[in-house]
């Protein structure tokens, strides 16, 4: 059976040519530093983010966790947001494993954290409190809409950090559909971060990975970590493979997921019972909500009546949803979803 699925950019299957790359893929021992394919795909990515070095990671939670811990130690804090993926569905992995503790600070609507905000969370030096080591910033920011942050708010937030002698790390997992967004390099848009992550497997449609990114000497200390982590992936060639290819030739088409989302919210708009969230979509996401009138319909039976019209929607709430565009959904796809909405809440 072939669903539209609309429930995430995580479910994007690899393309023809990454299949042929995987194929191809020369390979070798990663643990051992020998696997070719994985040591371009690490070069290729720090540099497009414009940092020393990269480590080739197999997810996105195990690269925002391997960095958290190679900028702390046990019982140091992070500053991060309430709306943060790694606050809310890590698993709680840097406390449970890292033994850091997490200060959060209400997201803005905008995806930001405010300067205030920060600056009064940052701990003073007093032994009854943990040492604040860390700030971290995600771009596009998930749950606050996937709205992407301007490379000037996170230069501001690298110079509060290094005046107070923190680091900065961003969670880019979508950092190429920020960068598409506003027409600027994702080295840009990382540039004030000491170290940063984005995820291969959303909108660039490889199947597996991430990569971390940052000096020699942090990357070095993550690798590490990555080994205790478990992450040390022998010939991960093959999923380095489809990588590279990812890097090299998905990250220009974002801006038509893009364009997708937007009609994608037009024809939704038009549908009674519909709520769009205020400025949805900002990339490559759309969030809404049941009408109250509509109610006693919750959106769990609105998504299992969305399936019987094979079309599939994150349920992200009691009363909303979440739907994400990305390589395999057409024009057609979103007018299909639209013609099931519309027949749903009928
Ligand atoms: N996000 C997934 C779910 O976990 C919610 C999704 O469907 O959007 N940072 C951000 C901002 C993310 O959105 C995600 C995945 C991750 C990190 C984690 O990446 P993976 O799934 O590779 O561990």
């Amino acid at each position: 059976m072939n669903y539209i699925d609309l429930r995430s950019d995580t479910v994007t299957r690899p393309t023809p040519a990454m299949r042929q790359a995987m194929a191809d893929a020369e390979v070798g021992d990663d643990v051992y530093g020998e696997d070719p394919s994985v040591n371009r795909l690490q070069e290729l990515a720090a540099a497009m983010m414009g940092k020393e070095a990269g480590l080739f990671v197999p997810s996105g939670t195990m690269g925002n966790l391997a960095a958290i811990l190679a900028h702390c130690t046990r019982g140091d804090e992070v500053i991060l947001g309430n709306k943060a993926h790694t606050f809310l569905f890590e698993a709680g992995g840097i406390s449970a494993l890292g033994g850091v503790h997490s200060c959060q600070i209400g997201n803005q609507p905008d995806g930001t954290l405010s300067l205030e905000d920060i600056r009064a969370d940052i701990r003073p030096n007093d032994v009854h409190q943990p040492v604040t080591r860390l700030i971290t910033l995600e771009n596009t920011h998930n749950r606050c809409g996937g709205v992407s942050l301007s490379a000037i708010y996170t230069r501001s937030v690298g110079e509060l950090a290094h005046q107070h002698g923190l680091k900065l790390h961003l969670d880019g997992a979508r950092i190429f559909n920020a960068a598409a967004d506003q027409g600027v390099s994702a080295a840009e848009l990382a540039e004030a971060a000491d170290s940063v992550t984005f995820c291969l497997s959303k909108g660039l449609c490889a199947p597996v990975g991430s990569v971390l990114c940052g000096s020699e000497e942090f990357i070095r200390r993550a690798h590490r970590i990555r080994k205790q982590l478990g992450g040390g992936m022998r010939q991960a060639g093959v999923l380095a493979a489809a990588g590279i290819v990812a890097l090299e030739s998905m990250t220009n088409r974002l801006a038509e997921d893009h364009a997708r989302a937007q009609r994608l919210a037009q024809g939704l708009a038009k549908i009674r019972g519909l709520i769009l969230d205020a400025n949805t979509p900002q990339t490559n996401m759309v969030f809404l909500s049941l009408e109250d009138g509509t109610r006693p319909l919750d959106a769990g039976e609105v998504a299992r009546r969305m399936g019987e019209h094979n079309v599939l929607v994150g349920v992200v709430g009691k009363y909303s949803f979440r739907l994400v565009t990305h390589y395999w959904i057409d024009d057609g796809d979103v007018d299909q979803a639209l013609d099931a909405f519309s027949k749903v809440m009928e």
